[in-house]
């Protein structure tokens, strides 16, 4: 009668302690001790087919694999019971159970109150989840009350995230058969649920110039190593982009594939991958725009016939900036004619130029403008980009020599940039003269606008201003060739927005 009182109260405790999410019993008296908790999980991978012992949650589960939950239970009554194991939250559609093991569980009477610790796994498997997340579920411990004695209950919350391989990978950047791109080019690609990232790059088997396929290119195959090992321009790691630290030869065509990993495998390919071709004639830089300041860069080249002139001459231009809205851009034939500068582009305003962040593009006259907006996400202009003013300018000059390029950041706002590297490509092709590419960067803003205070030169004069006089007669002040400037005379007004490249121009 005592005993069936006791378990009475006690299956009302514990009932009530189930209610209440905790583990029973936490007040009972000793002889009514039971308690179990997740010791680990053995979770199997595609990477780890064997089974890896997971301590910590959570706990993944990936699609179409198992894992096991290692349940602990530490048992002090004082008396023998049988302990069933099983689930009292729903597993199903994300899993299943699989087994349990022992089933029932046998716990003898605890001597003299020390615990008896036994252990029990319950196998999951996954179900048919296309989705991934986190899932919290409970499993308790029953005993059976066979003996006679009250049946009690224990609980234990295990996190189980269910984990789906990485969807196929959406190259953003570079896009496919873009021509003219920098040596050292800069990838960006969609992130999903990948925790990290293999990118490979391989030259092409085709590289004729008038056609844009890429035919195969030798790219390692990966199947479950992650790890780049002896592979020639591969790279790891967790950020959905990469910036090439290897140089690329100029003037030829690559494919380039990113696998997405996470625990439960890697991301499938579309059968065709993205190549591009690189441009004729680069000059890596990494040298400095300053916030506010101008930097200049000089570069030689030479024509691979020599003398010849440069028709359909592109300019590519790769610059990590802050803010690409700040940045004017232009080109200068210094030697050994002089011609420009040549405007290729002046502070963007469209759809997200300002604030975008970085410009990975050829200027070309047959791009697109940029007018038309620039991309959400970086790099916030790229591709074939329209200059501002047409390069076909430069198309009588030959394409040996001296080239200057100036990026000016018109805007002391604290963001500023870097020239990764910038690229001349013409139809005759061109190849950098690594011989004679001394770089320039150059004096900061502030000396230039002294420089033209002691002028008596003013501000903004441009092409699309009627700032400058001609005696009394407003005129235009253009950047286009021809070289020397046109006589016109620009007003000393106060500087708003620096405008070297103009002003200098504008010289009366
Ligand atoms: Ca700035």
């Amino acid at each position: 009668m005592a005993a069936k009182f006791i378990g009475r109260t006690s299956l009302l405790a514990s009932g009530l302690m189930l209610a209440l999410g905790l583990h029973a019993p936490l007040f009972a008296q000793v002889s009514q001790d039971f308690q179990m908790r997740v010791e680990y999980a053995v979770t199997y991978t595609p990477f780890e087919p064997n089974g890896h012992i997971d301590l910590t949650p959570p706990y993944t589960l990936c699609g179409n694999n198992q894992m096991a939950l290692r349940f602990r239970y530490t048992w002090r009554n004082s008396f023998q019971e049988y302990v069933y194991t099983e689930p009292v939250t729903t597993l199903w559609p994300y899993m299943y159970m699989q087994g349990v093991n022992p089933n029932p569980l046998q716990v003898p009477a605890s001597p003299g109150g020390s615990p008896v610790v036994k252990m029990v796994d319950v196998g999951l498997i996954s179900g048919q989840v296309n989705t991934s997340g986190n899932r919290q579920v409970v499993f308790r411990g029953r005993t059976s009350g066979f003996f006679g004695n009250p049946v009690l209950y224990a609980n234990a919350t295990a996190l189980i995230e269910t984990q789906i391989p990485p969807p196929p990978t959406g190259y953003r950047e570079i896009e496919d058969r873009t021509v003219d791109m920098p040596t050292q080019p800069w990838f960006g690609w969609s992130a999903s649920l990948s925790d990290s990232y293999r990118l490979d790059v391989g030259q092409c088997s085709i590289q004729d110039p008038n056609t844009t396929d890429c035919g195969t290119a030798s790219l390692p195959s990966v199947v479950l190593d992650p790890a780049c090992g002896t592979a020639p321009l591969c790279w790891t790691g967790n950020e959905n982009e990469h910036q090439l630290t290897d140089t690329l030869a100029s003037d030829k065509r690559y494919m380039y594939r990113v696998y997405g990993l996470n625990q439960c495998g890697l991301s499938t390919q579309a059968d065709e991958l993205p190549s591009f071709r690189t441009a004729q004639a680069c000059f890596i830089s990494g040298a400095s725009i300053p916030d506010g300041g101008v930097l200049n860069v000089d570069a030689a080249t030479l024509g691979l016939n020599p003398g010849s002139l440069v028709p359909n001459l592109r300019v590519t231009v790769h610059a990590d900036h802050a803010d690409v809205s700040d940045l004017r851009i232009s080109l200068t034939k210094t030697s050994p004619v002089v011609a420009g500068p040549l405007l290729l582009m002046d502070r963007p305003t469209a759809t997200n130029c300002v604030a975008g962040t970085r410009i990975q593009a050829a200027f070309a006259d047959n791009g697109t403008p940029i007018s038309g907006g620039c991309n959400p996400l970086e790099p916030a202009i790229n591709g074939r980009v329209a200059p501002q003013q047409a390069l076909a300018s430069f198309a009588p000059l030959q394409g040996e020599g001296t080239w200057r390029l100036t990026i000016e950041d018109t805007e002391t706002d604290g963001k500023a940039g870097t020239l990764r590297e910038w690229c001349l490509s013409a139809d005759v092709a061109l190849r950098d003269d690594l011989a004679q590419a001394p770089i320039f960067p150059t004096a900061s803003i502030t000396r230039l606008r002294r420089a033209e205070r002691a002028r008596g030169g003013g501000r903004d004069g441009g092409a699309r201003t009627a700032r400058c006089f001609r005696g009394s007669t407003p005129c235009r002040c253009r950047l286009s060739l021809p070289v020397r400037p046109w006589p016109c005379r620009c007003p000393a007004l106060p500087w708003r927005r620096a405008a070297s490249v103009r002003s200098r121009f504008h010289r009366p």
